[in-house]
């Protein structure tokens, strides 16, 4: 067994211990997430790190439905008639993992339909069209305000021409809060390939890194070169309006843009890939 495994099942039986019916469940449900060894290429196939990146299988409503977090108002599916049942409506698998220079983030999804007209277009809002967003706080802070300083989103509408708006950060910073840019450049690498299991021309795969020094150290000062150990908040909102104006939303971790209701994200070394059992 290697010391990563073992430095694991340490925190996950420490944790354990401290969960019971008063507990809350982002204490017994960390998101350990591991760094990544080799280097991976950004080219839409998620196959050369995900066996050793954090991800808990599928998430779907009915999945979300019994989570801790649920909200009905928040967390639906939309109905534009002829709709197939909620899951082929929307399922993903959702990635993450680090290294010494960047956060890997993933996601491969099953949908309908893929939308990216918003009637009301304006640069940040992704949230009325096809979009994976990671919200991502850095350790350290009990900031009272949303998105201050530290606080980030990092989004990406589901458009194959990646137009400008296409990767988006809302951040703080050390004096403002929400600000609205797109992700710097030079800070994102990320790739969108449509249709990738030729099942429906709704189904994705996103592939993307963003470079720690050029986003976290911009919106929290304070931010230093991750290390194992290290507790981020983490929460994934996952638009899906297919059609009409604000639509299906569904949000992972957390109940929305107070980061203090964010899952415990907690960077760890690497993970072994899951070996099965010889027949
Ligand atoms: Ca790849
Ligand atoms: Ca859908
Ligand atoms: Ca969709």
């Amino acid at each position: 067994m290697q010391r990563t495994d073992v430095t694991i099942i340490f925190l996950l039986l420490f944790l354990s211990f401290k969960c019971n019916a008063q507990t809350d469940w982002r204490d017994c449900y960390p998101i350990l997430v591991p760094r990544l060894e080799s280097i991976p290429r950004i080219d839409g196939d998620l196959s050369d790190w995900k066996d050793h990146a954090f991800t808990d299988g599928v998430w779907d409503i009915d999945r979300i439905r019994y989570t801790p977090w649920y909200d009905p108002a928040i967390n639906r599916l939309t109905d534009h008639g002829n709709e197939p049942s909620p899951e082929e409506d929307l399922n993903s698998r959702y990635y993450i993992a680090w290294d010494n220079k960047y956060l890997y983030l993933g996601a491969e999804v099953h949908d309908n339909v893929n939308d990216t007209k918003d009637p009301q277009h304006e640069p940040k809002r992704w949230y009325f069209k096809d979009a994976v967003c990671w919200f991502i706080k850095t350790p350290g802070h009990n900031i009272s305000e949303n998105f201050g300083q530290g606080v980030n989103a990092f989004c990406f509408v589901i458009d194959t021409l990646k137009p400008s708006y296409g990767a988006w950060w809302r951040h703080g910073d050390a004096k403002r809060t929400y600000i609205e840019e797109t992700i710097p450049t030079n800070a994102v690498k990320y790739v969108i390939r449509m249709n990738p299991w030729g099942n429906s021309r709704g189904d994705f795969i996103l592939e993307a890194r963003i470079e720690l020094a050029l986003t976290f150290a911009k919106s929290d000062p304070d931010w230093r070169s991750p290390k194992e150990g290290d507790e981020y908040g983490l929460q994934i909102v996952h638009t899906d309006p297919d059609g009409g104006d604000y639509g299906g939303h569904l949000i992972i971790y957390g109940t929305g843009d107070n980061h203090n209701s964010w899952g415990k994200m907690v960077l760890v070394g690497p993970k072994n890939p899951i070996v099965r059992k010889q027949n």
